[in-house]
């Protein structure tokens, strides 16, 4: 069809979507005209979704930001840049590096992610690192961790999918969120697990509908079943794990009648779930933020992967356990040291040899390198107050409108001396800040992504930036250069750099260079050197723990951390649509999609319509501890009578949601808090 790279101006560039982990591949012009390709395997055959076909409006639409402003005035790039690297070495000079943190999002490239940690680290001294991941992908990776020894999101292709027989997916509505996905799952018999009967729901030969907040005891009941009912592989437990004997006990007390009371979903339910699960040949458990976005979310899956072990599905050829990855870069994003707690190639930040190995690749002192710093909404609840930090630079997330308790992490932003925000549009934390500066994205410049099957991607430039604009490894250049650095801004150079520094890791990435992406159509780490394959099955023989072995982990279930009282009567959760992405910067903007849906809106069952006198339309306030907003009423009796839904892409949803923290992951508990609800007036 087309050759690969930019070798004749008239030709489609092959490259990939801006948005969502499938990163379905598409050819572009130079024009911006979409055609989707046909030779990547994420995207079916040449399968988009409506914000991958309306994409290029994000390169053509008149709202782009295209100059630096400063206090919201146009002003040339060196003075913007001149201001903020003045104002970083006063407030480090007089408070100290941890007064300057930094915000970084996973649809970032991987050569950004890591140069951003880097920039952290090592320009800035600062351990005040974190970033949107930790919203996202945070609890499934830390079950992963736990139980694998590494947290390679889907640890398989996604084509083994279509070959499974039965598919679990709890908390997932990939009909909408990931359409092309879709495609994959028309072989096995589907079981979703969601209190809203979704689109992906209704695909399904089986749909368990709990309350919110309740699938660690559904999944505690599904293998107090299999155990009873002895379907669990004996011989897969001796072999490939440690720990079954301590979790067979504690699910002693989770018989299904009391799984039912606490979940709502019928015993006769669970036990087809779990012996289609246990007499399949090859069978698939998979996890979604519906599961995982909760105070509990490590332990939640935690529960679902001790269910797929005791099975033995993860690392048996077509089976397995995976979590379905959220952002363009969701994978890619979270391996490479903008999380808190992180060194390239996953390495952990406290380990004195992962340390040492980075440190030499950056040209320090492992002793110069800070610890581990906040986690995302740790940090963001600290800014502006006196021991934390006075300054943010913030790169591709935008929290006004996705962190939780919205409101609050607003007025922190507004308390800072100093937010300094790179975007591509004028988004609400945009508006918000001192500097901004207007930066390339996705098809005007070259990267690669990690996709949700670990497979990394290179997505090529295909069409020219505007006047005016800087990318990302360029802004972080001028500044490091500013605070005494000489670092490069071409992205295969700092992927170079990029493979040094993940040699050895978790996530090695030092056998993938640009050409190979390209000769393979991406390539799966661990890929540990240039004659080294990759790995599309990470687990077959041995899993990444010193032993080798799975491990099994007793958790318990507990309620939500907001339970519904006389006061909240109901629960909400949050989630997406189709036609929006996340905090909507990106496709409120884009015509087709603002008028696909284009307002916030609030579902709710026809029994809680009627008693609250609610009709179709109707404006609704909905108010938490926390805060209010408003949306229009849509009755559906798809969802569950005692739990209200709310999309988080217009700002308003999050000035609802609780920010409990998972003791692990410190993912907040975006999946259900409580409400009252009533129609305005
Ligand atoms: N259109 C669109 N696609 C996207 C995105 C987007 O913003 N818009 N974002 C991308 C990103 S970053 C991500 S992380 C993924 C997210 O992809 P998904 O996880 O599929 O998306 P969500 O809508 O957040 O949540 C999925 C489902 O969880 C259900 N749910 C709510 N509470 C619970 C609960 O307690 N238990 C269970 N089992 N289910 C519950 C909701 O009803 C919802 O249908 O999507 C990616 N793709
Ligand atoms: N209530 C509720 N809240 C949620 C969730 C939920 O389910 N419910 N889900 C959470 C999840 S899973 C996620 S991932 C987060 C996401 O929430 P956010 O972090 O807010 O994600 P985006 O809206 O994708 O923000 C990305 C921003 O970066 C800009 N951008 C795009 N490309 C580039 C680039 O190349 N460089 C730079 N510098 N900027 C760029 C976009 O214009 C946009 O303003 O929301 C979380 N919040
Ligand atoms: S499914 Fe995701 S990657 Fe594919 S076209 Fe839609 S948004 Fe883009
Ligand atoms: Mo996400």
């Amino acid at each position: 069809m087309t050759t690969p790279g930019r070798t004749n101006v008239e030709l489609p560039v092959l490259t990939h979507c801006p948005y969502c982990a499938l990163q379905c591949g598409m050819a572009i012009t130079p024009e911006a005209a979409i055609t989707p390709r046909t030779d990547i395997p994420a995207n079916a055959g040449g399968a988009l979704c409506q914000k991958g076909w309306t994409a290029g409006e994000l390169l053509t639409n008149g709202e782009r930001l295209t100059g630096p402003l400063l206090h919201g005035r146009p002003v040339a790039w060196e003075t913007a840049l001149d201001h903020v690297a003045d104002r970083l070495s006063l407030i480090r000079a007089e408070h100290g590096p941890d007064a300057v943190a930094v915000f970084g999002g996973g649809g970032l490239t991987n050569e950004k992610a890591y140069q951003l940690g880097k920039f952290a680290r090592v320009a800035l001294g600062t351990s005040q690192i974190d970033y949107n991941g930790r919203f996202c992908m945070s609890s499934a990776a830390a079950a992963s961790m736990r139980a694998f020894g590494m947290d390679r999101g889907m640890p398989f292709p996604i084509t083994d999918l279509a070959e499974a027989d039965v598919v679990l997916l709890a908390g997932g509505n990939v009909a909408e969120t990931m359409p092309p996905f879709v495609r994959h799952l028309s072989g096995p018999r589907l079981i979703v697990v969601d209190p809203r009967r979704t689109a992906t729901a209704k695909l399904a030969w089986l749909h368990l509908q709990p309350t919110p907040g309740t699938d660690l005891a559904l999944a505690l009941g599904l293998l107090h079943l299999a155990i009873a009912e002895n379907l669990v592989d004996e011989e897969y437990i001796a072999a490939r794990t440690t720990g079954f004997e301590e979790v067979r006990t504690s699910l002693a007390s989770w018989w299904p009648e009391r799984v039912e009371r606490v979940t709502g979903v019928p015993v006769a339910r669970m036990r087809q779930a779990v012996r289609a699960l246990a007499a399949a040949q090859r069978a698939i458990v998979l996890t979604g933020r519906g599961a995982e976005q909760h105070a509990k979310g490590t332990d939640t899956v935690t529960a679902f992967i001790n269910l797929a072990l005791a099975l033995g599905l993860p690392g048996t050829p077509g089976s397995g356990y995976g979590c379905v990855t959220g952002q363009g870069n969701g994978q890619g994003g979270r391996e490479h040291g903008q999380k808190a707690d992180q060194l390239p190639g996953y390495r952990k930040i406290d380990d004195p040899a992962a340390r040492e190995h980075v440190a030499k690749v950056w040209g320090v002192q492992p002793d110069d390198l800070p610890g581990p710093g906040r986690s995302a909404y740790e940090l963001l609840d600290a800014l502006g107050t006196p021991a934390g930090p006075r300054a943010l630079l913030l790169f591709g997330s935008n929290p006004v409108v996705s962190a939780p308790r919205s409101a609050h992490v607003t007025g922190r932003l507004d308390a800072l001396d100093l937010l300094v925000v790179c975007d591509v549009v004028m988004s609400e934390t945009a508006a918000r800040a001192e500097v901004v500066f207007p930066v390339t994205q996705w098809a005007e410049e070259t990267g690669t992504m990690t996709n949700l099957e670990g497979r990394v991607l290179l997505r090529r430039k295909a069409v020219e930036p505007p006047a005016g604009v800087r990318s990302d490894l360029e802004v972080i250049r001028e500044l490091a250069a500013r605070l005494g650095h000489a670092w490069p801004s071409d992205p295969r150079v700092v992927f170079d750099e990029l493979r040094e520094a993940s040699a050895g890791g978790l996530a090695d990435y030092a056998g993938i260079t640009y050409e190979r992406i390209e000769a393979d159509k991406g390539v799966f780490w661990p890929c540990p050197a240039p004659g080294h394959p990759g790995t599309p099955r990470p687990f077959l023989d041995r899993f990444a723990t010193p032993d080798g072995r799975a491990r099994f982990t007793p958790v318990e279930h507990r309620p939500a951390a907001e339970e519904i009282d006389a006061d909240y009567p109901v629960y909400l959760t949050t989630g997406r649509v189709l036609a929006h992405y996340q905090s909507g910067a990106q496709t409120r903007r884009i015509g087709p999609l603002a008028e696909a849906v284009s307002e916030p809106f609030v579902e709710l069952h026809p029994d809680l319509a009627e008693e609250l006198r609610i009709g179709a339309g109707d404006m609704v306030r909905v108010r938490s501890r926390r805060g209010e907003t408003r949306g229009a009423a849509r009755i559906s009796d798809a969802i569950r009578r005692d739990t209200v839904f709310m999309p988080f892409h217009w700002e308003g949803a999050n000035r609802l949601t609780n920010p409990a923290l998972d003791p692990t992951s410190r993912m907040p508990e975006f999946k259900v808090c409580a409400v009252k609800v009533e129609r305005v007036a």
